[in-house]
């Protein structure tokens, strides 16, 4: 879709205009400026003859959270000291679907953060074609270091006021940064123990209380599969490419896994401390050992090189290593326009966000300027929130899909993604998906709130 000159200048001024007070609302919350503006730039277009969703003021109310929960989180560490957390929700909107969306434990959790999240939650579960609504939420609580006792009081203590805020058909929390398998399962019998109900409030629980298979798996497993459908596009596939991937948590493990099942090399993956680059490939061997070394032993990446050769480097990111495809499945901002112009004139024809907005704005300008197959976060990362909700049906029915069944599902799921972003982002012969996806998972949202009147 393009507009005349007029309707394109009559949107700039608008979008611009929209955007100061946006900021002026929501002043020192730079991450949340940014989701709102990626968004904003694709929409504002669209909304040029669209009068009733104007009319509605659907994008000055979609930016506005339902709620935001803000609770005192008191535990004490294994010295016996008394330590103070803040804790979050943020109930962003409900349209479609009760709350769902993670819970991020990382030292700079803040509210920009967290509504970004659940901004960009909001949307990618609309694209799930499952019915979700979108929320986020978290402490500034750094698990590092902290003894599993301390995990838990922390949990607990957190669980002990979240817990009348959420339910299975209110709000569904899962897991994200910082919040894994144990984490879930702590936060979990906190919930069940107050309520006395077993329910499935919580994904990503463990398989003998209600969890999914696949759901460990699953958002970088959807991260691969979307990648092969843009590649598809193309008449190309992972076999023989080399990959690259930030990040070695949850979400980099699986997407790194996936490629290799497709016959990718995978060079790279890194941690907060930097990257270790592996010019031989991390195998099926070397990726298990790294999955054993961030969530058994819980150690550094930095670890892998003594053991499996390769090179480690200190405080940097793995972009300006060679590659056809690259998987950013670390954090936000991780990625930017020098790194972006970088992998580009390094031969990089494909990145596949499994992270929440890892690359910048600039980083994508240069992606859709070259042209190059770019998945946005909240299309190429939905799987694993797909599977959350597949894990929420299975709850209500009480029971459980295989293994087969679950990956099925997902692999469908993440195929109709790709059609509502091409549906919605074609342009000429190229594929815009960041417009696709932001415009297909606007549309569904809109017309909901629409349908409601004025709330
Ligand atoms: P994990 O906690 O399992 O792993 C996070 C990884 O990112 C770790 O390697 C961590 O390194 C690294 N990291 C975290 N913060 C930074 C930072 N500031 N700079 C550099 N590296 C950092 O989290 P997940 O794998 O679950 O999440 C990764 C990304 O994927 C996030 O953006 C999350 O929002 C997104 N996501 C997660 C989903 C899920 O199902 N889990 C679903 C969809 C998106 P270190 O160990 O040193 O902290
Ligand atoms: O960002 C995300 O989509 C997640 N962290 C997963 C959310 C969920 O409810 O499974």
């Amino acid at each position: 879709m393009s507009l005349s000159k007029t309707h394109q200048k009559h949107a700039d001024a608008y979008l611009e205009k929209f955007m100061i007070g946006l900021k002026r609302r929501n002043r020192g919350q730079p991450e949340f400026h940014q989701a709102v503006h990626e968004f904003a730039r694709d929409v504002v277009p669209f909304l040029d003859d669209k009068q009733a969703y104007k009319d509605a003021r659907i994008l000055d109310r979609m930016t506005e959270p339902d709620r935001v929960i803000v609770f005192r989180v008191c535990w004490t560490d294994d010295a016996n000291k008394v330590r103070v957390n803040r804790g979050t929700r943020v109930q962003f909107n409900n349209s479609i679907g009760p709350y769902k969306g993670g819970l991020r434990f990382h030292k700079n959790v803040n509210i920009s953060i967290l509504k970004f999240l659940g901004f960009e939650q909001v949307f990618k579960n609309s694209l799930t074609t499952l019915p979700m609504g979108g929320g986020k939420g978290g402490a500034n609580f750094n698990p590092h270091g902290k003894s599993d006792g301390e995990v838990m009081r922390f949990c607990q203590a957190f669980m002990t006021e979240l817990y009348r805020h959420i339910g299975p058909n209110t709000d569904i929390p899962a897991g994200d940064i910082g919040v894994g398998a144990r984490e879930v399962s702590y936060l979990f019998g906190q919930y069940k123990r107050l309520r006395n109900e077993f329910t499935g409030t919580i994904t990503g629980k463990g398989l003998a209380f209600g969890g999914s298979l696949i759901r460990t798996e699953a958002t970088g497993y959807g991260c691969v599969y979307f990648a092969r459908e843009m590649l598809g596009t193309r008449g190309d596939d992972v076999k023989g490419k080399t990959c690259i991937v930030s990040g070695s948590g949850n979400v980099a493990q699986y997407t790194a896994e996936k490629l290799l099942h497709l016959g990718g090399k995978v060079v790279t993956m890194s941690d907060s401390g930097g990257f270790l680059h592996d010019p031989n490939g991390i195998d099926e061997e070397k990726l298990a050992w790294i999955i054993d070394l961030k969530t058994v032993k819980r150690g550094r990446i930095s670890e892998y090189v003594e053991k499996w050769g390769g090179e480690y480097h200190k405080g940097k990111r793995p972009w300006g290593v060679p590659c056809d495809l690259a998987f950013p499945c670390a954090t936000q901002n991780e990625l930017e326009e020098d790194d972006a112009k970088t992998l580009v004139a390094n031969g990089c024809h494909l990145v596949s966000e499994g992270a929440n907005m890892p690359s910048t704005i600039e980083a994508i300008n240069v992606f859709l300027d070259n042209k190059i197959l770019f998945g946005p976060a909240k299309a190429a990362n939905a799987g694993g929130v797909a599977v959350s909700g597949l894990e929420q049906s299975q709850n209500a029915m009480r029971l459980s899909w295989s293994r087969e069944e679950v990956d099925l599902q997902l692999l469908e799921i993440m195929k109709k993604i790709h059609v509502s972003c091409v549906g919605q982002g074609k342009d000429g012969d190229f594929i815009n998906y960041v417009r696709g996806a932001n415009i297909a998972g606007f549309v569904k949202v809109a017309d909901a709130m629409l349908a409601y009147g004025v709330h």
